[in-house]
């Protein structure tokens, strides 16, 4: 966890990751959303106390269970498919949990009842990470928003 905050900003810009090995800069949005993004793949690394598994990293209580089915969706699959919020990734108005490639709706965070399977979005240490994720996407969305209106001036 520790190292994670610290490339949130490292080098890089408030808005950005920095990659671990050659420390390229990608969009904090582009952080854990189960896309390598970093030559390295560092911005889908789980965090400490997780271990990837299949397509997500589990909390090591649950390793055994991902080892032998790694997937959701299938038959007997493991317990803690039953409860993932993983659907919820497609709409743009959700943050990812620490683990279980789960998304969870951004006023769920820090709300007092755990919404993610692992409870980061109650974690304090997780929910700065979150923040700085939504300030990112925030900061690119008026970006974008500023294009638009510079377009619309030329014209
Ligand atoms: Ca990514
Ligand atoms: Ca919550």
């Amino acid at each position: 966890m520790e190292a994670a905050r610290e490339r949130m900003p490292g080098k890089c810009s408030i808005d950005e990751f920095n990659c671990l090995i050659d420390g390229t800069c990608i969009p904090l949005i582009k952080f854990h959303d189960c896309i390598l993004d970093c030559l390295d793949g560092s911005d889908e690394y789980c965090f400490p106390g997780h271990i990837k598994c299949g397509d997500f990293c589990v909390e090591l209580k649950d390793f055994g269970e991902c080892l032998l089915k790694p997937r959701c969706g299938i038959l007997n699959a493991p317990k803690y498919c039953m409860k993932l919020n993983s659907k919820l990734c497609l709409n743009s108005d959700t943050l990812p949990c620490k683990g279980y490639g789960e998304c969870i709706f951004v006023n769920w965070v820090k709300d007092g009842k755990h919404d993610c399977y692992d409870g980061s979005d109650e974690d304090p240490e997780y929910v700065k990470i979150l923040q700085k994720i939504k300030e990112g996407r925030e900061k690119q969305a008026s970006n974008s928003l500023d294009q638009y209106s510079a377009t619309e001036t030329i014209q």
